[in-house]
């Protein structure tokens, strides 16, 4: 009796990992969304192409929330130029600003540094734009509408 020939255990296929995204409806800052997510073991979402948008999308539209967080935000580079970056530090590389947008302040002058998607009425489509940390204090509109997104990597 010869001793069976071992068959090799064929080479797992690695596939990525999903990113998982979670909505929730709060009327909270950025700053609290971005404390929220992290508390459950995530972080505010990020975004890295289209296909992550569009999955993102169809969460919220599942929803009620119209004000959506994300875990980007807009701050000068050392040329004075306004950037976007993403909390998670990946890079700024898919971008998808509402015409005029990313403002850095707005009109009375208050900065602007959070970001938000939007669906506006002008657009047919969401896009972003950088808000300021908590809006629902001076913007009694935003009660009830405002959402964030929570991605677990
Ligand atoms: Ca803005």
């Amino acid at each position: 009796m010869s001793e069976p020939t071992p068959v090799p255990t064929p080479e797992p296929t690695l596939t990525p990992a999903p990113h998982v995204y979670e909505i929730w409806n709060a009327d909270v800052s950025w700053l609290e969304a971005r404390q929220r997510c992290e508390d459950m073991g995530g972080h505010l979402a990020t975004i890295g192409s289209r296909e992550e948008e569009d999955k993102i999308i169809a969460l919220i539209e599942e929803s009620s929330a119209k004000y959506i967080w994300l875990g980007g935000y807009t701050g000068y580079d050392s040329n004075g130029v306004l950037r976007g970056a993403w909390i998670t530090g990946e890079p700024f590389d898919y971008e998808n600003w509402t015409e005029n947008e990313p403002s850095g302040s707005d009109t009375d002058g208050t900065s602007e540094n959070c970001l938000m998607m939007w669906h506006l009425k002008d657009y047919d489509r969401w896009t972003w734009n950088d808000q300021r940390n908590n809006p629902l204090a001076v913007l009694p509109y935003f009660a009830g509408n405002i959402g964030y997104v929570c991605e677990y990597e």
